[in-house]
């Protein structure tokens, strides 16, 4: 290995080892990774080719991968061959490894989630495909300027991205815009626009190497790289103007995970993505097969949430326009190959787009659709409308178009059935499945907590990794004491590690004894950072109130993004830190309470938090959270919970035991009630002492004295128009607290409570998850027979 690595660097890089960055040794052991990932991953292409095997294809617009080099490295069993090899060559391995940009194609759970089932599909030898976009700036990158967040452009394609093979040969037109002509029966469209969508190409090998699958993500180019013409007119900023509108279109990932409405290049991002996804796959099953009415047999489309809904149309438009089929036939044919995944209630996040717009970007698109919706309504009187006010409804769409249409807990489903497509439901009564979501224990347990994962590996050897319901044998030894002691010494060093860190880049120092309570995940009214922020504020009174009781030390860790445009969630930020500010600078409470707000969190800085937590914050409104994932991720590692009846935090509690999670709060009926009483906001904060005072010293500017009015929005937010119930689940919340601190002076109960959790969340992998999937909605090769083959 070690000789491989000064090849790459000298036939690959150019350069010779006196004058390699650590960036050039880290591009050059992940080119020769990468080596021992093609073998793997064309055998496995060949193998699906051969075998005529159904392929599932994740069309998503985001996909959070994070860095991938120590997952490379461990799926291919390679952890110590490489820091051997890495440390013969007089390298620091470590900060090789931790030198990969973090690849945050995604905004947060949706995208996650795609990057974890990547993952399970691979280890289960499922044959996939991801599909999405090749953005060249991520999701922005975040810090704070006298504690508001301010943005700049994530910049990760800066450097070669090692892992992928661009693949010029593979393109597809992408047309937009124009009109509809017709010859008898027949449409054909004809764009006024075009672009080339050109595929990029990253390997997903899973767990020891078996299997590999790719990750195809699009690329934006012009048709011609230039207009000669006005180039030698000397025209050059129109010489280079299509260029320049090619790329804009996967130029950026859109900031927004609920509203993003209207915008015109989004919906060009969607068509863009979606158009070269369905072209592909179209291609590949020509090729292979050739009868397009086989194509249900050999594709299952998974349209993760209403991003790449377009698919319907797409499909259909292919189906009648370019093979001939009757508009029915085809729509029934496309439908067998579509399935649909919700992942929100929230109604500002269900896309919609004025008929105007999609008339002018998608001309053709808009007459199936209105083929579509005769169609359904030919069939079911009544129905809901695709269209309806002047809109393109996609949630509909998605829905009438989808043999299957999931919910991503059982919660949410559902809610799902009840609400939003309650009328869908009725009228397709088989239609909606439940597959609560997952995580890869890859990455969230055996790849983050290398302590933990030892101490486990130790117990059970290591097949655990591919088969987590075995994590259920740890239970065993929750009155262990030694057990217990290793346990709580694995999280105390990943405490640690965390503290040493946080010292570093906040200049902030925490006692590694205190209880850790993290809340992590993107900033938004429902998710309630603010009530998480409140409680502290009241914690930090009574501290200061009676310094004498013998209070749990805490420090509390916030962390995520808000979008740009959102004006709440960034007021919310900057109070975290200005009471972070205050708190952390009096003498009063040292030692006893922190905050901390580490800036620009993402995949990477969530592997450091979750190991060492102690305490998860799971409070969002009961009804708002379609599952969540973190709240998985944290009770993996060892983080009793605190949390309201929502998402999958339901399921969790049944399965960690109720008495191993901090249950609080109203729950989803009583929230949809108490929004019915008028001046439920009022009435709770005149029924609760401890949090007007909060709110008081707020309003007053007690933690923003150079602006005391700053934070009066917010305040008013509260009294006025509390739509999330901040202040109805405030006392029951903060009694929670109190009793999770008392639980927590007893270090070894903790421990064993910790414990629990970590034993019984094997059913969370997202390999649980995708088999799921494969069984209810894809009817896809059984997982692993692939790989017997
Ligand atoms: C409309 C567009 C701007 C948009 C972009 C991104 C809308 C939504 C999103 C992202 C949504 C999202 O991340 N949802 C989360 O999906 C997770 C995976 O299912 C859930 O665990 C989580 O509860 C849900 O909020």
């Amino acid at each position: 290995m070690k000789n491989d690595i000064l090849k790459r660097l000298r036939y690959s890089l150019g350069k010779d080892a006196g004058a390699a960055s650590v960036q050039d040794w880290r591009m050059a052991l992940s080119l020769v990774l990468r080596d021992q990932l093609v073998d793997v991953w064309l055998d496995s292409a060949r193998r699906a080719e051969v075998n005529a095997s159904k392929r599932v294809y994740y069309l998503s617009m985001e996909f959070l991968i994070g860095r991938l080099i120590e997952d490379m490295i461990s799926n291919l069993g390679l952890d110590a061959a490489a820091r051997d090899a890495v440390e013969a060559l007089g390298q620091d391995y470590d900060m090789i490894v931790h030198d990969e940009p973090d690849a945050a194609l995604g905004n947060g759970g949706l995208g996650r989630l795609a990057a974890c089932f990547m993952d399970s599909l691979a280890t289960l030898g499922i044959p996939a495909f991801g599909y999405g976009i090749r953005y060249e700036h991520g999701l922005f990158e975040q810090s704070f300027v006298d504690g508001a967040q301010a943005e700049s452009p994530e910049t990760w394609l800066s450097q070669r991205h090692v892992w992928e093979f661009e693949r010029p040969e593979v393109q597809h037109r992408i047309g937009f815009g124009g009109h509809v002509s017709r010859d008898g029966g027949r449409a054909t469209w004809h764009p006024d626009n075009m672009v080339v969508a050109t595929g990029y190409d990253t390997p997903v090998v899973g767990w020891q190497g078996e299997w590999g699958n790719t990750l195809r993500l699009w690329s934006a180019k012009p048709v011609n790289p230039f207009d000669l013409e006005s180039f030698n007119r000397g025209d050059y900023l129109a010489a280079s103007r299509s260029e320049a509108l090619a790329r804009t279109i996967s130029r950026v990932l859109y900031p927004d995970d609920t509203t993003e409405n209207g915008k015109e290049l989004r919906l060009k991002q969607e068509y863009f993505f979606t158009a070269a996804s369905i072209m592909d796959l179209m291609c590949r099953h020509m090729e292979e097969d050739g009868d397009i009415r086989a194509l249900p047999e050999h594709v299952a489309i998974q349209l993760n949430d209403t991003h790449p809904a377009i698919a319907g149309p797409e499909l259909v438009r292919l189906l009648v326009d370019d093979h001939g089929l009757a508009m029915a036939e085809a729509i029934t044919l496309a439908r067998r190959c579509l399935a649909y995944t919700n992942h929100t209630l929230l109604p500002e996040a269900l896309e919609r787009w004025p008929e105007g717009l999609f008339a002018r970007v998608l001309p053709r698109h808009l007459e199936i659709i209105r083929e579509i919706e005769a169609a359904q309504q030919a069939e079911f009187p009544g129905s809901p409308h695709i269209l309806e006010h002047g809109d393109v409804c996609m949630g509909e769409l998605a829905f009438v178009m989808a043999h299957k249409v999931n919910g991503v807990s059982a919660l949410h489903t559902d809610l799902v059935k009840k609400t939003v497509f309650a009328e869908l439901h009725r009228i397709h009564p088989t239609r909606i499945v439940n597959q609560t979501n997952g995580i890869t224990p890859r990455r969230w347990l055996h790849g983050c907590n290398p302590a933990l994962r030892d101490l486990i590996t130790q117990q059970l050897g290591d097949t655990w990794v591919s088969d987590l319901e075995q994590l259920a044998a740890l239970k065993a030894k929750r009155s262990d004491t030694s057990f217990i002691q290793a346990f709580q010494q694995a999280k105390r060093s990943n405490k640690v590690a965390l503290s040493n860190w946080i010292s570093e880049t906040c200049g902030v120092a925490l006692d590694p004894d205190a209880m850790f309570d993290v809340q992590i995940k993107r900033i938004h009214e429902y998710k309630r950072q603010l009530m998480n922020l409140l409680e502290t504020v009241a914690l930090w009174n009574e501290m200061r109130d009676d310094p004498d009781r013998d209070w749990t030390p805490r420090v509390k860790i916030f962390g995520g993004k808000a979008a740009p445009g959102y004006v709440l969630a960034k007021q919310i930020i900057h109070l975290i830190n200005d009471v972070a500010r205050v708190v952390n600078a009096d003498p009063a409470t040292k030692g006893r309470l922190r905050i901390v707000f580490p800036p620009n969190y993402n995949v990477t800085m969530a592997e450091r938090l979750i190991p060492a937590a102690d305490l998860s914050e799971q409070i969002s409104t009961a009804g708002k959270e379609a599952s969540g994932t973190g709240n998985m991720k944290f009770a993996l590692n060892g983080a009793l919970t605190i949390g309201t009846l929502d998402g999958a935090n339901v399921e969790i509690r049944d399965h960690v035991g109720s008495e191993n999670f901090f249950l609080f709060g109203l729950t989803a009926s009583e929230v949809v009630d108490r929004r019915h009483q008028h001046g439920f906001s009022r009435a709770a904060i005149e029924a609760s002492p401890r949090l007007q005072r909060v709110l008081g010293q707020i309003f007053e500017g007690r933690f923003s004295p150079e602006d005391p009015h700053r934070h009066h929005g917010l305040i008013g937010m509260l009294y006025d128009h509390d739509h999330f119930l901040v202040t109805c689940d405030f006392d029951s919340y903060y009694d929670t607290q109190r009793r999770a601190d008392v639980v927590f002076q007893n270090s070894r109960n903790w421990a064993s409570m910790a414990l629990m959790n970590t034993a019984s969340m094997g059913w969370f992998s997202s390999d649980r998850t995708i088999q799921g999937y494969a069984r209810d909605i894809w009817q896809a090769d059984a997982p692993r027979s692939a790989l017997e083959r």
